[in-house]
């Protein structure tokens, strides 16, 4: 679908078949039907967010047409509680190129960029609703059945009106709404089971929700993660440094430092290494997950990181929190609120269990 400065939502369709009865009730119906794989490529040296820009190759299996070289970049956009993404380009995608398969490909090749992911849509349809307009439905490989809802977006506040009240149509709640783009959504969901985590939590900023980082991470490993930052729930990582000759100082990190080294001198040398070990490790992780309730320069620092390589984020804050509103109005952050603990379990039980549900469907 394509509309000037498209701005579009995804969600998810649990029961295909009774989404279909309500769109039948709505009078819709199907104009056409189509299936397609998306190649996506990026530039060598992840020198751009893959959530606001990408370069595919469209490869047509249905109907059949030339294969095309799209490039798309968007704004995740926050209006009157809705995410979305609205495109740069005034034509929503840019077609660079038509052809065959390989001769697009070779197109890519040549600007430079490497083969990242593919996406299938093992089947497309697109409906046609009085009242309502124009979505479609479609089966993406290892994610399941989606709704695409795309409008017009000259202006973006009436646009994410129209986008509410098309939702409101279908009885589908804001809340339902993915704002990620479908290549992070489908890189998180191809990693294997047993996922990796980076947790992040206040160290310098204060150690007063240490207890519950504690329980976050228990729960964690409980659930089969792996959390690759669990020293950030321990109660003594910010214990003095080991003795000299120590191998190990609390948080799994080698100590650095010789015995000839002043206190200052080993601080810097380990925060240094403290830095390039967390940076690689974010680089590594599947998901993120940052508890926000105390201000910290590090989880600030961690989450633009996360964002910037193109990881999903949860932000767990408590309730009665003022949250900086670099976080809190960031519309590539997903931000929980929580009363109390069992609120947050309850809330992370619910996040976790849509994606490894999720997850599962990928090797089925
Ligand atoms: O600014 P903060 O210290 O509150 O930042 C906390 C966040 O940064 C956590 O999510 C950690 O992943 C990371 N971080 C900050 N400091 C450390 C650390 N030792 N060990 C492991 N991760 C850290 C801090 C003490 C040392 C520099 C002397």
């Amino acid at each position: 679908m394509t509309a000037p400065f498209e701005s579009e939502v995804r969600f998810l369709i649990d029961d295909v078949e009774a989404f279909r009865r309500r769109i039948a009730t709505l009078g819709g119906r199907v104009r056409f039907e189509y299936a397609f794989s998306d190649h996506y490529y990026r530039p060598p040296g992840g020198a751009w967010d893959p959530r606001t820009r990408a370069l595919r190759v469209r490869e047509h299996h249905r109907p059949q047409q030339s294969s095309e070289v799209l490039l798309t970049w968007i704004d995740l956009v926050q209006i009157s509680g809705l995410s979305f993404k609205r495109s740069r380009f005034a034509t929503g995608k840019v077609r660079l190129y038509a052809g065959t398969a390989d001769e697009c490909r070779a197109v890519a090749d040549g600007l430079g960029y490497e083969p990242w992911l593919v996406v299938r849509k093992k089947a497309g349809l697109f409906y046609e609703i009085p009242e309502v307009g124009e979505l479609v439905a479609e089966q993406v490989d290892g994610i399941g059945w989606m709704c695409e809802l795309e409008v017009e977006g000259q202006n973006p506040r009436a646009a994410a009106e129209a986008i509410l009240r098309r939702l409101e149509a279908l009885g589908v709640s804001a809340d339902a709404v993915i704002p990620e783009p479908l290549a992070a959504l489908v890189a998180a969901h191809l990693r294997p089971e047993g996922r990796k985590v980076y947790f992040c939590g206040s160290i310098r900023g204060g150690r007063s929700l240490q207890p519950l980082y504690a329980s976050i991470v228990a729960f964690l490993e409980q659930r089969g993660y792996d959390v690759l930052t669990s020293h950030v729930a321990a109660p003594d990582v910010l214990a003095p440094y080991p003795p000299a000759g120590a191998t190990d100082v609390p948080g799994k990190m080698p100590a650095p430092g010789g015995t000839g080294l002043a206190q200052e001198q080993r601080e810097g040398a380990n925060a240094a290494a403290i830095y390039e070990r967390d940076m690689r490790w974010l680089a590594e992780c599947d998901l993120v997950i940052a508890e926000v309730s105390l201000p910290s320069l590090g989880v600030g620092v961690e989450a633009a990181t996360a964002q910037h390589l193109g990881k999903p984020i949860i932000c767990l804050c408590r309730a009665d929190v003022a949250l900086s509103a670099m976080i809190e109005g960031n519309p590539g952050l997903r931000v929980l609120r929580y009363q109390d603990e069992s609120e947050l379990m309850a809330l992370l039980s619910h996040e976790l269990g849509g994606t490894r549900a999720q997850t599962r469907a990928t090797s089925g």
